[in-house]
């Protein structure tokens, strides 16, 4: 039986392609009509400093409301009457008192962050960051230290990023690059809950299409989650506000959306299966360290990372918490558009999952850099669907959404030479929150990673016969050198039969009894035999 199991067309790890190595050189970094970039970029060219682009914050519908604005005032209840102030007047003489104080608490934080957002005093509470305060152990209580330096950092955003920043708005594509020292601050901020307009929940609100920002959903509602995702974004603090010098990079957040009519005509597909590695062992973020790593996204980016919210997405948000700045700037994706981030860095790792994550402890990221001085690291956000019903999903609409939102994710810039496009590095994508099927998303996954020519790496974390049933399928559909265009055919079929049971037949068992009703498999070459 070990004989057996070796014979696969299942590639090695290190024949898929990974940046650095197969990276192509960039175009000097330039302003266009769709990517705005927040440093002085002539400077940057220079000399490779990261000055701030000076400008004016605007206050519009199309860009990120800054607490800075002229236009944003707060309502101060009097004795006598209500005035109206303007608001970053109050936000930064309560963030200069933090930053003054040699030993913030809690009870100051609380009590300033409330200051300017009087409406919501009776409504947050900050339990979860007493007890964690609290709780901390020894080594760990650098907190009343690193608050003060968190508030300085804070009260520098006009500074840090007086231009305007634009919303990646449904159905565009455009991108935004910000420092690394752009985006600590925008995140103090974000801890300091100083954002307006963004902690609404109603409906009509004006940011209601858009996730939350401000971190106040954090501090309340303690469980040991909350201590270990507390441990991440303070590790993350005081990291930055500590070793600046450390942050000489740029991120840069890409939204990209793909009209209807420029998405593939799946039935029509001639492509076959890409390379495929595939382990139970090890991660996306590891092993699959210089591919596109695939965020299992919602589509709020983010998901619930500053809520309860502790699985793949936020987790990978915890121990990048760069990539939580989206949040601000990021439209909820609609059907045919996903977010890349290229450049974020990782701060800590981890150990343990969901219930059982634990901060493990400072991590030291030493990828390179490419020439905007962005980290070889690239993400991509796409939300898988939500299904209530794990029956749901067995529509061809379903599935056909899932196709687009994948070969959105996947599809590499225009004009990059295949050579140079690394592979993709994904797993379970919507099967664990989402409810989807395993054996029915990897093949979704394969059929799109095929439809642009990259390879994938898989990881099924921990699940053994998962692995052993891929690898399986795999092995069936390349060996009948089965293309895209006819898998969407068979699972056109594949879901008329499902309709038609109480329970859904297993698809790797369905695909094999429906291309190899004699059970006759055909033996893969000599040469692509797994040694
Ligand atoms: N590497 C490889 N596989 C992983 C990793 C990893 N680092 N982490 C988890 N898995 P899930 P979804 C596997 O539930 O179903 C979030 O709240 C693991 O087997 O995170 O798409 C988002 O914000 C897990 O069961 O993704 C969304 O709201 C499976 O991947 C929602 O969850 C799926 O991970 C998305 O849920």
């Amino acid at each position: 039986a070990r004989g057996e199991e070796k014979r696969s067309y299942c590639c090695c790890l290190r024949e898929l392609k990974r940046v650095p190595k197969c990276h192509v050189e960039l175009e000097p970094l330039a302003f266009s009509r769709t990517h705005t970039i927040f440093i002085d970029v002539n400077e940057f060219r220079e000399s490779r400093k990261l000055r701030p682009q000076p400008g004016q914050p605007v206050w519009h519908k199309d860009f990120v409301k800054m607490p800075f604005s002229p236009e944003c005032h707060i309502r101060k209840t009097g004795f006598v009457s209500n005035t109206e102030v303007v608001r970053w007047q109050e936000v930064s003489k309560q963030l200069d008192n933090l930053a003054r104080k040699t030993n913030a608490s809690v009870a100051d934080i609380e009590k300033a962050i409330k200051k300017y957002n009087p409406k919501y005093e009776d409504q947050w509470s900050f339990d979860a960051l007493h007890a964690f305060v609290q709780k901390a152990p020894k080594e760990e209580n650098y907190y009343s230290s690193v608050l003060p330096k968190m508030a300085k950092l804070a009260s520098n955003l006009p500074n840090w990023i007086p231009k305007a920043i634009p919303l990646l708005q449904k159905g565009q594509s455009r991108s935004i690059t910000l420092s690394q020292m752009q985006i600590a601050c925008l995140l103090a901020n974000a801890f300091f809950c100083t954002f307006p307009h963004r902690n609404s929940q109603n409906p009509r609100a004006e940011y209601h299409n858009y996730p939350t920002i401000n971190f106040n959903s954090l501090f309340g509602v303690w469980s040991e989650k909350k201590r270990e995702k507390l441990r991440a974004l303070f590790h993350y603090f005081h990291t930055v506000t500590n070793q600046a010098t450390h942050l000489q990079g740029l991120v840069t957040f890409e939204r990209r959306c793909i009209r209807d009519k420029d998405m593939p005509n799946w039935m029509s597909c001639k492509e076959t299966l890409p390379k495929l590695y595939i382990t139970s062992k090890g991660c996306i973020e590891e092993e699959g360290t210089g591919m596109l790593q695939v965020d299992f996204a919602n589509n709020m980016i983010g998901g619930g990372v500053l809520g309860s919210g502790l699985v793949q997405e936020e987790i990978l948000f915890l121990m990048n918490p760069e990539l939580i700045v989206s949040r601000l700037f990021t439209e909820r994706l609609g059907d045919n558009e996903c977010l890349f981030i290229k450049g974020s860095q990782q701060f800590s790792g981890y150990c343990g999952y969901s219930d059982t994550f634990e901060w493990a402890g400072p991590h030291r990221d030493d990828i390179p850099r490419d020439e905007w001085m962005r980290l070889h690291r690239q993400i991509v956000a796409i939300d898988a669907l939500h299904f209530r019903q794990m029956r749901e999903q067995y529509n061809m609409g379903q599935i056909t959404r899932e196709l687009n939102k994948a070969y959105c994710g996947f599809k590499p810039d225009d004009n990059i030479p295949s050579d140079y496009i690394p592979d993709i590095a994904t797993g379970s994508w919507g099967c664990g929150a989402f409810n989807g099927d395993p054996k029915l998303k990897a093949l979704i996954q394969l059929m799109a990673a095929a439809k642009v020519q990259r390879n994938v790496a898989f990881f099924t974390f921990n699940n053994v016969s998962l692995e052993k049933d891929l690898k399986n399928m795999y092995d069936l559909l390349v060996s009948q050198k089965t293309t895209v265009g006819k898998l969407y055919e068979l699972l056109g079929d594949y879901c008329a039969v499902t309709r038609l049971t109480s329970s859904p037949v297993d698809l790797s068992v369905w695909l094999r009894n429906t291309l190899e009703p004699r059970s006759q498999l055909s033996k893969p070459p000599a040469s692509r035999l797994i040694k």
